[in-house]
């Protein structure tokens, strides 16, 4: 028993041997991607500011992956700046305000833009974070997931995941759910 725990630890491990893995962690603005990335790294909940340029920091949400986590702001202004960092991305956050409803089909456009764009890795896994499930009107993650027609999303694995990025909530069922989609897109290749 022992033998297979570790032989399947040793199989999880060589699946992300090439070094860690790039993640890039987008959405629009104020959907909670900075909160979300140093809940994961520093486990506290910091106070953001909106961000103009990126942050890039190494996660380890378990012992057998690491990931290099770019959040990118999301303000309109500087959405043209997203394409700039598709290129390597072995996995892709998309973090949603599920009580945001005036902006679903913002977002969902924006998802699809980015799925479709040249730059991007052809059939990258997708985890989408519907985060802010605290706040009135949160849409759960499975009606948010059709106001994002995430059922169109023929050409890439997906998974998504209800959080709260303020308490933690949810984030590393969602890493864990994304270095599952990695590693089983790795193996296929
Ligand atoms: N109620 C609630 N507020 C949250 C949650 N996650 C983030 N916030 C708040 O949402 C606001 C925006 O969060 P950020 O993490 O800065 O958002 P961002 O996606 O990085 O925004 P840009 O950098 O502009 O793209 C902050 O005031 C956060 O405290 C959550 O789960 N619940
Ligand atoms: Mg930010």
């Amino acid at each position: 028993m022992g033998l297979i725990i570790s032989k399947l630890g040793d199989m999880l491990l060589n699946s992300f041997k090439d070094g860690p893995c790039r993640i890039l962690m987008l959405g629009l603005d104020a959907a909670g991607k900075t909160t979300i990335l140093y809940k994961l790294k520093l486990n506290e909940t910091v106070t953001t500011i909106p961000t103009i340029g990126f942050n890039v920091e190494e996660v380890s949400p378990n012992r057998n992956v690491t990931f290099t986590v770019w959040d990118v702001g999301g303000q309109d202004k500087i959405r043209c700046l997203w394409r700039h960092y598709y290129q390597g991305t072995e996995g892709l956050i998309f973090v949603v305000d599920s009580a945001d409803s005036t902006r679903f089909e913002e977002a969902k456009e924006e998802l699809f833009g980015i799925l479709e764009s040249q730059e991007m890795t052809r059939g990258v896994p997708v985890c989408v974070i519907a985060n802010k499930q605290d706040l009135p009107g949160a849409l759960s993650p499975s009606r948010l997931g059709d106001a994002l027609s995430l059922n169109k999303l023929h050409g890439n694995p997906w998974h998504i995941q209800a959080a709260q990025a303020t308490t933690g909530e949810g984030l590393y069922e969602a890493v864990d759910e994304l270095a599952r989609m990695i590693k089983k897109n790795k193996t296929k290749r």
